[in-house]
């Protein structure tokens, strides 16, 4: 599914809007403004890009865990100052400052992140069972890494969206790691996507440092979903530069990453990928390039500035089961 210029140029300001983003959050936890922790997301930026840029409103969105799914959530149009003042524990977040990155934004479809992982199988189920029953053309997108596909759920969810032809997607980010083991220790087949052969369900193999061969395959799947033609896997193959969250020491396999092997990563870096795209084939200048950095930055003082000047979260005692539970 060839992208109109249109599309790249709206995926390119994306990635660069993601790429800033995941950038600043670094820099926050490194200066202790952040509350929690923070999972990075650099050369992994645009599998979520690729894969939310073109959803719509009506259509669920679960985000991966990395980058506390910033990549996914704010193609999806949430407003990224709620986010941010969650995460320094601010009373104007999302969630009142409360749940560090467990968090929501309904009226966006975007349902996030609980500390388990592969948490989302069984409700991407249910979101795909009633989104057929409504019958409005709309879809599930359900992004999640590796790691979470060696558990039973992941499988009964692929075994019960295939049989159901659910509009349910099964974005497979494959970064190679789960914290310290490799895919390789934990997957006896080289592909994640061979999994779907064993349930008859299409899939999709693409080279997730490349945002417009993921936007491509995404589209694919989408457009399946919502012509009643089910489920799709699509396995995003992509990179993780940084630790697995900050703090944890970056250790694959056991052994620290050679300097090549950092050096090999970052020639893979999207960004770059997707700029000499863009250049190539003359779809903008370096000008407009630059203009479309400024942009993202703007964006991101402003909401820093959101953030700083919001006052902290300080919930009294009693409060602290609100929201816990359904009323
Ligand atoms: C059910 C469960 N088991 C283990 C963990 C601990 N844990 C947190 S992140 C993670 C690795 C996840 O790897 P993957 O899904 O590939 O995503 P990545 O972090 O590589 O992007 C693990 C094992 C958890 N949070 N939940
Ligand atoms: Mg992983």
């Amino acid at each position: 599914m060839a992208l109109t210029n249109e599309q790249i140029i709206a995926l390119y300001r994306n990635l660069v809007r993601a790429d800033e983003f995941n950038k600043m959050m670094y820099r926050r936890m490194m200066q202790g403004k952040l509350i929690g922790f923070y999972h990075p997301a650099e050369g992994a930026i645009a599998p979520g890009v690729g894969a939310s840029t073109f959803l719509k409103k009506d259509d669920n969105l679960s985000p991966h865990h990395r980058g506390h799914g910033i990549t996914h959530m704010l193609c999806k149009g949430i407003d990224i100052k709620y986010y941010l003042a969650e995460h320094t524990g601010k009373e104007t977040g999302c969630c009142k400052g409360r749940s560090a990155f467990h968090f929501s934004f309904p009226e966006h479809k975007v349902y996030m992140m609980s500390g388990f992982i592969g948490y989302n199988f069984a409700p991407v189920v249910g979101w795909g069972f009633a989104a057929k029953r409504r019958a409005q053309g709309q879809v599930v997108m359900n992004c999640s890494g590796d790691g979470s596909y060696g558990q039973g759920r992941a499988h009964e969810a692929m075994l019960m969206s295939q049989n159901w032809q659910l509009p349910v997607i099964f974005f497979c980010e494959n970064n190679g790691m789960s914290i310290f083991s490799t895919a390789q220790e934990m997957h006896p087949q080289e592909n994640i996507a061979s999994l779907a052969d064993g349930f008859g369900m299409p899939s999709l193999i693409v080279d997730g440092q490349d945002v417009f061969a993921v936007a491509e395959a995404s589209l694919q799947a989408i457009e399946r979903a919502r012509n009643g033609g089910g489920p799709t896997f699509i396995e995003a193959k992509t990179l993780r530069f940084n630790e697995h969250d900050i703090g944890t020491p970056d250790l694959s396999g056991w052994e620290e990453r050679s300097e090549e092997e950092h050096h090999a990563m970052r020639e893979r870096e999207p960004i770059r990928i997707a700029t000499e795209r863009v250049l190539g084939d003359s779809l903008l200048t370096q000008n407009e390039i630059d203009q479309i950095v400024q942009e993202a930055l703007a964006e991101i003082e402003a909401v820093e500035q959101f953030a700083d000047e919001s006052p902290i979260a300080r919930p009294p005692v009693e409060e602290l089961m609100a929201g816990v539970f359904a009323d």
